[in-house]
């Protein structure tokens, strides 16, 4: 293998290093480094790591920890720039040159002000030669929500819609169990790897869920819930209330709710953020966003429900869809999943570009990704 098809290879290694770290990582990017040394024509790993929980220690610190002294004379691929700012740890960048790292294989620029370019230019002009842009367009997938969190002021938003072959969600005030358990175990896996999942009250009302990750053994990785409530609607003796001491419960109101009625919410530790209201009286979504950007929420997962969901692709705020489609019909009137107007935006490929369908188990998967 010559040295860029290495640089690829190393590079795939560290996104999918990165990936595992999604949904953990908030407020920081979840980021992969991997370090390796040639013998001969032959590239050895001596060390790989990831963003740990919280965010820190970051990626490249743990890939050299793990390497020790084979870091000396050895490349490392990142899939973002290692950075250059003394925050609540001391620079990536001064870390790989104190290891004796000779070449560095990096993804993409780091958009957070206090990097932008300096981490690459203190490698630089340490002598250590520097490859920038290796799989740019994977790493930016990866790095999406962080990205959008630094330029955009919000977090990127996945929405996530299940259906009946006829194209119903459930019916009115019923939960109804439309998808296989493949498809269900995929969305408490996308579940793990988002910072929160966000829901409109009229799903907290009609079903009582719980929005956790329950795959076996990955309860832990359940991310923060956040309920779109107006009016402050949400019941006490919800699940999502009286479970907020073991899962995060944040719910986003609006300026009329009366402080007494927030006061008993926050006694039961359910945190409350009161948001302006737009023009027909909903809560002003980018305001939300923005909001849930500055706590340090980096990816969302929109799970319920109809109104939600087209008010986010309506504004402009969705940066991927994935519908999952049971093989079963309902055969009888219900709510639509994706009404006719939703569904003509989602479909406009000016919008949206769709991949093709993936079986899981019974049920077909499409994923549409927003185009820029
Ligand atoms: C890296 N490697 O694994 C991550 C990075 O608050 P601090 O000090 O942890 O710094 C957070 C910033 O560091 C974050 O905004 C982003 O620019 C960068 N994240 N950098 O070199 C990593 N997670
Ligand atoms: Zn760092």
């Amino acid at each position: 293998m010559n040295a860029p098809a290495i640089d690829e290879w190393m590079m795939r290694h560290a996104l999918m290093l990165a990936r595992r770290g999604l949904g953990r990582t908030w407020p920081n990017p979840s980021v992969g480094a991997v370090i390796w040394r040639m013998e001969g024509d032959h590239p050895f790993i001596v060390g790989r790591g990831y963003t740990q929980p919280g965010g820190r220690p970051h990626a490249e610190t743990e890939a050299i920890a793990m390497a020790g002294e084979a870091a000396r004379g050895a490349s490392m691929a990142v899939t973002l720039e290692p950075c250059a700012h003394h925050g609540k740890t001391p620079p990536c960048a001064e870390a790989i040159i104190r290891a004796g790292i000779t070449r560095i294989v990096s993804a993409m620029n780091d958009p957070d002000p206090r990097v932008d370019g300096g981490g690459h230019a203190i490698l630089l002009s340490a002598g250590i030669a520097v490859v920038t842009g290796v799989l740019a367009a994977e790493a930016r997938g990866v790095n999406l929500g962080f990205i959008h969190k630094i330029v955009d002021h919000r977090p990127l938003i996945t929405l996530k819609l299940a259906q009946t072959a006829d194209g119903y969600a459930g019916v009115t005030g019923r939960q109804l169990m439309v998808s296989s358990v493949g498809s269900k175990q995929r969305v408490h896996l996308a579940r793990a790897n988002h910072d929160a999942i966000m829901v409109g009250i009229g799903t907290v009302l009609a079903d009582n869920p719980d929005l956790t990750c329950r795959l076996p053994g990955m309860m832990q990785f359940s991310p923060v819930r956040i309920v779109i409530d107006t009016h402050l609607s949400t019941p006490m003796n919800s699940r999502l209330v009286e479970t907020c001491a073991t899962v995060p419960t944040w719910i986003i109101i609006g300026p009329n709710v009366s402080e007494k009625s927030v006061e008993l919410m926050r006694e039961k530790g359910v945190l409350i953020e009161r948001v302006s209201l737009n023009k027909s009286g909903h809560i002003h979504l980018p305001d939300a966003l923005r909001l849930l950007a500055e706590k340090g929420i980096t990816r969302i997962l929109s799970e319920g429900g109809p109104l939600l969901a087209e008010a986010l692709v309506e504004q402009d705020l969705v940066d991927s869809v994935e519908i999952y489609t049971s093989p079963d019909r309902l055969g009888r009137e219900g709510v639509l999943a994706v009404r006719p107007h939703l569904r003509e935006k989602i479909e406009n490929q000016r919008h949206f570009s769709k991949a093709e369908p993936v079986a899981i188990g019974r049920d077909r998967l499409i994923h549409y990704t927003r185009i820029k």
